[in-house]
């Protein structure tokens, strides 16, 4: 059934939206009319009575989804935030130490706007943490917010009492002390909230960050390692800000499919500007956007090499023209830019081709998904001397064999019975975000796993430790989604039957699962999560995990 076509904004409720905002105009390269059908609608529906935001947030769908037809061309200025690496200190017992503090700040994600936003020891965002394989580290989180909130270590190998997860509560004003040796390959992971019901406003509101793994690899094979220089993290997120610049969530039940933005941050910049020296240049791409997939891909189909996918570098480099990454996944690449001196290229999502197709539903996709657009300017200056290489070989990955029997998993989406639920929760939802910002749907029953739905009282799989096992996920819902595994690194061995592609046959932890796709799997679970802290799996597109696409597994 077209259930969306029973949902089309109401022509009365378009024009009170329009009314009811000052017509200020705030941003300069989007027009007027764009501007105020993503800010105005967002921001009347925050201060409007609970009825009425109820009812137009099932009949103003379409607004935010797909109300313009040109896209904002943006104006790129300003330089490239780059991170700072964190390296940590020494404890009193030699064991490195790092701090981290949650707390609210304000931020320029867009020139000329300020915008109040959450992060780690500053505004937003967080540093990059460098972490040493194989030496023990001790990380202290202190919650600077006035509510509850985690922080998971994306991708880490960590027994699950230090894995972050929604049972390891920082209570406001509290600090969490975490430690462990990490001891796996040289990757680029992530950290982020993941509260019960709220990882997708607080990641939203700014709270993520890099977790660097090293083990010296890179220095060895000669690749670009120069932080800021010519190794840029890229981490690409979507917001959608109202007139005054405050964040807006899930300003329509809608939006419980996947919160979208209508602007592109890189490192919390929007159309921000990279310079780099005329070398092989490494980009770090991590996707952290709640809902948003890109479609990767350079100015004039420039081919790059991607040398890194989530957990750990490939086995040798793939030379590829676009790269899909859904929400949580990274990738390392690497352009050569020796022959640009002094020219300019573009770090784009050429989603059109690909990312409506993903989905049944025309409104999964928005106006972006249907276009390609540029995300980040590179210019290309004077070369350093200390440029990297490109080797034909990075490292060799050994094979899991299985030594424990397999599972199987099924998603599914929402069915349009569940959107009253997420009407009636996005009603009540609380307000209690940076400058007030909703914090959307949350903890509703609306996407499963097995046909359950996250239950923190429930575990949904008990492995023993030390196994390896092949897990195949089918997903039988109308649109993408994804899946990720705490705790582990995965190999993935089939697509619907077929080896998956070169740029995914190294170590993963997410992984983009298309509708009607069955993706097999197989990963070793090497430490121990008891009952009181279990291991997550779940689909990492925020709202969903959000509203009960997760579930809980022990190893022991
Ligand atoms: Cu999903």
């Amino acid at each position: 059934m077209l259930w969306f076509l029973r949902l089309h904004p109401h022509p009365e409720v378009k024009a009170m939206t329009h009314h009811t905002f000052p017509q200020k105009p705030v941003a300069s390269f989007i027009s007027r009319r764009q501007f105020l059908t993503y800010g105005a609608g967002a921001s009347a529906l925050l201060t409007l009575p609970a009825a009425m935001a109820m009812d137009m947030s099932g009949m103003n769908m379409t607004s935010t989804k797909g109300r313009t037809s040109s896209i904002p061309k943006p104006v790129f200025s300003g330089t490239l935030p780059i991170p700072p690496v964190y390296t940590g200190g020494w404890g009193h017992d030699k064991v490195r130490e790092y701090h981290l503090r949650i707390g609210g700040g304000h931020s320029t994600l867009h020139p000329g706007l300020e915008t109040a936003t959450w992060g780690y020891n500053g505004a937003v965002l967080g540093p990059a943490l460098r972490i040493p394989r194989g030496q023990p580290v001790r990380l202290y989180v202190h919650n600077g917010l006035d509510q509850s909130t985690t922080t998971h270590w994306h991708g880490a190998h960590v027994p699950g009492t230090m894995d972050g997860g929604p049972q390891s509560l920082i209570l406001p004003g509290k600090t969490w002390t975490y430690g462990y040796t990490i001891d796996q390959p040289e990757a680029t992971l992530w950290y982020h909230p993941h509260p019960a019901g709220r990882t997708g406003p607080h990641v939203y509101a700014g709270l993520a960050g890099l977790y660097l793994v090293e083990d010296g690899t890179d220095r060895r094979l000669g690749l670009p390692h120069h932080w800021g220089v010519d190794d840029i993290p890229v981490i690409v997120q979507d917001r959608l800000l109202d007139a005054r610049g405050r964040l807006v969530y899930m300003p329509q039940a809608m939006d419980v499919m996947g919160m979208k933005g209508n602007r592109f941050l890189i490192n919390g910049r929007e159309s921000p500007i990279l310079k780099v020296p005329a070398q092989w240049l490494r980009l770090r791409l991590l996707n952290a956007s709640n809902a948003r997939i890109y479609n990767f891909a350079l100015t004039g189909d420039q081919t790059f090499y991607v040398i890194a996918s989530d957990a750990g570098y490939l086995e040798s480099p793939v030379r590829v023209q676009r790269l899909l990454l859904a929400p949580a996944e990274r990738a390392e690449i690497l352009l050569d830019l020796r022959a640009m001196e002094g020219k300019r290229l573009w770090l784009r999502s050429d989603s059109a081709a690909v990312i409506p197709g993903l989905s049944l539903h025309p409104m999964d996709s928005d106006q972006f998904d249907r276009s390609n657009f540029n995300l980040l300017e590179i210019q290309v200056d004077t070369a350093t001397s200390t440029g990297g290489q490109l080797p034909d070989h990075l490292v060799d990955i050994p094979r899991l064999q299985a030594n424990a029997g397999s599972r199987r998993f099924t998603l599914r989406g929402m069915a349009m019975d569940k959107m009253p639920l997420a009407q009636q929760a996005l009603a009540k939802a609380l307000h209690n975000g940076p400058a007030q910002m909703s914090m959307g749907v949350g903890r509703e029953p609306l996407f499963s796993i097995n046909n359950q739905y996250m239950n923190m009282q429930v575990i949904n799989q008990r492995l023993r430790l030390g196994s390896t096992e092949i897990w195949e996920v089918y997903n039988d819902a109308e649109m993408a989604h994804t899946f990720h595994v705490h705790g582990t690194s995965f190999q993935i061995l089939s697509r619907n039957g077929k080896a998956p592609p070169a740029y995914e046959a190294g170590w993963k932890d997410t992984l983009l699962i298309r509708r009607a796709e069955t993706v097999r799997f197989i990963a070793h679970y090497g430490h121990p999560a008891p009952d009181d802290f279990p291991y997550m799996y779940h689909c990492h597109m925020l709202e969903h995990e959000d509203n009960g696409m997760m579930g809980q597994f022990t190893v022991s």
